[in-house]
C-alpha cells in the first residue's frame, strides 16, 4: 500500500513526487511583483499553474516575506476567500497559506482541502479548526517570527532542532485529532535559517521521511539560491528546479514551487529514470 495524504474530498497517491503550485494574492509579493492582487488575476494564475501541471495549489493573502508585518484578518479574508470559492471545483485540492483559525474556518468552508500553516497550528483555535474538518494540514518550522526570523537564526544541530520540533507537532496534531494521513511537515526552508542552516536541511531531508508524515519542501525562488546564483528572484528558475530536484531526490513528496511547468519537465526525467 502506497502512502497517501488525505485532503478533504481527495486522497493524493504519495508514490510519484507532486507539486504544489503558488497563487499570491499578496499586492507586495515579491515573486509576482503585485500582478496578481486582484481576484480575477489571482484565479487565472491557479488556471494557468493547474494547466502546466499543477498537483495541489497553495493560496496565500499574507505574505511571510523576512521582515514583513502580519496582515489583518479582515483584509486577509477578503483576498483569500473570493479566490477558493472560485477555485471550489477546479479538479486539484486547494491549500489556504494562513496562520489564523477564524480564516482556516471560512477557507475550509468555502472549499479548501488542506491549511498550509508556518506556525504549525500554533495560533489558539488552530488545532481545532482543522481536526474539526476532513482537511489535510501542512506543519512548518519556522525559527522566531516573520519580523525578525532571518536576524540572527542560530541552531546547535537544525536538522535535530527542525526535526524534533515537526515530531512534537506531529504527536500534538494527532492528540487534537488529526490523523497521521492528513498531515504533511515541512521544514521551512529560510524561514529562520541561514544559507547553512539551509543546506544542511536539504542534504539531510531524508531524515524528515520517517515521521510518517506526507514531506512537503519550498525552496522555490528563495533567498538561499539567490546567494548561490547572484539572481533576482525572477531568475532563479534554474537554480529552483535544481533544488526542487535535490528535495525530491532526498525524499520530499511535495515541493511548493513557483514555476510548475519547468518543475514538471525536471521530475518527469527524475521519474523515468528512477522507475526503470
Ligand atoms: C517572500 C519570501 C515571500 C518568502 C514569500 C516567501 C513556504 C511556505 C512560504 C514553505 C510552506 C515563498 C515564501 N514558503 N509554506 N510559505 N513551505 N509550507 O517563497 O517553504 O513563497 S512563503
Amino acid at each position: 500500500m502506497s502512502q497517501v495524504l488525505r485532503c478533504g474530498k481527495f486522497a493524493l497517491d504519495l508514490s510519484r513526487p507532486l507539486i504544489m503550485g503558488v497563487v499570491n494574492v499578496t499586492p507586495d509579493s515579491f515573486s509576482d511583483g503585485g500582478l496578481f492582487g486582484e481576484t480575477a488575476r489571482a484565479v487565472a494564475h491557479a488556471r494557468r499553474l493547474i494547466g502546466e501541471g499543477a498537483d495541489i495549489l497553495d493560496i496565500g493573502g499574507e505574505s511571510t516575506r523576512p521582515g514583513s508585518a502580519p496582515v489583518n484578518l479582515e483584509e486577509e479574508r477578503s483576498r483569500v476567500l473570493p479566490v477558493l470559492e472560485a477555485l471550489a471545483d477546479c479538479g486539484v485540492p486547494v491549500s489556504v497559506d494562513t496562520r489564523k483559525p477564524e480564516l482556516m474556518r471560512d477557507a475550509i468552508a468555502a472549499g479548501a482541502a488542506m491549511v498550509n500553516d508556518v506556525t504549525a497550528l500554533s495560533a489558539p483555535g488552530a488545532l481545532e479548526a482543522v481536526a474539526a474538518s476532513p482537511v489535510a494540514v501542512c506543519l512548518m518550522h519556522m525559527q522566531g517570527n516573520p519580523g525578525t526570523m532571518q536576524v540572527d537564526p542560530s541552531y546547535r544541530d537544525v536538522v535535530r532542532e527542525v526535526r524534533d520540533y515537526l515530531v512534537r507537532r506531529v504527536a500534538v496534531a494527532e492528540a487534537a485529532g488529526i490523523a497521521r494521513d492528513r498531515i504533511a511537515v515541512d521544514p521551512g526552508f529560510g524561514f529562520g535559517k541561514t544559507l547553512e542552516h539551509n543546506l544542511a536541511l536539504l542534504r539531510s531531508l531524508a531524515a524528515f521521511g520517517s515521521l510518517g508524515a506526507a514531506l512537503v519542501a519550498g525552496l522555490s525562488r528563495k533567498a538561499m539560491l539567490g546567494k548561490l546564483t547572484g539572481r533576482e528572484p525572477r531568475d532563479r528558475v534554474y537554480g529552483s528546479v535544481a533544488a526542487a530536484l535535490l528535495a525530491v531526490q532526498n525524499g520530499a513528496h511535495i515541493v511548493r514551487v513557483h514555476d510548475v511547468a519547468a518543475t514538471r519537465d525536471v521530475l518527469a526525467v527524475w521519474q523515468a529514470v528512477k522507475n526503470n
